[in-house]
């Protein structure tokens, strides 16, 4: 655990959350500022900063990351219709939490990226 790292404090249950999937390794709850009609977040439970560095430190842990992904997009139901998953890294990305966490977003017809 990181010190001062808000998903670490969730991931201990110190900031309450509603949580979707857990495995021994990962663990998922809903996004606080959902950007689709389901949006939720995968962390793993040990503390990394971005999905570069993980998969540097820990390929299999990223690749955990991924089928938790998928596990999650079943429990909410969106498995078949589809869904986008989504790491954020650096600055540009608009990222606000440097813990690392895959964003699964869907439950509606999703609009194409961009500015
Ligand atoms: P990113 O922009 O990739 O760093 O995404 C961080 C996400 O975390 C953002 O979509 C909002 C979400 N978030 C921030 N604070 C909280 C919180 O306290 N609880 C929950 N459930 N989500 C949070």
């Amino acid at each position: 655990m990181s010190a001062d790292c808000l998903f670490c404090k969730i991931v201990a249950g110190e900031i309450p959350a509603t949580v979707v999937h857990e495995t021994e390794k990962t663990f998922a709850f809903r996004d606080i500022k959902p950007q689709a009609a389901k949006h939720v977040l995968v962390v793993p439970r040990e503390h990394h900063e971005d999905a570069i560095s993980l998969a540097a430190a820990d390929p299999q842990l990223l690749a955990d990351l991924t089928t938790a992904g998928a596990e999650v997009a079943k429990v909410e139901g969106i498995d078949e219709s589809g869904y986008r998953l989504v790491f954020n890294i650096g600055e540009d990305s608009g990222r606000t939490v440097f813990h690392v966490h895959l964003h699964v977003l869907g439950g509606e017809q999703l609009g194409l990226f961009g500015r």
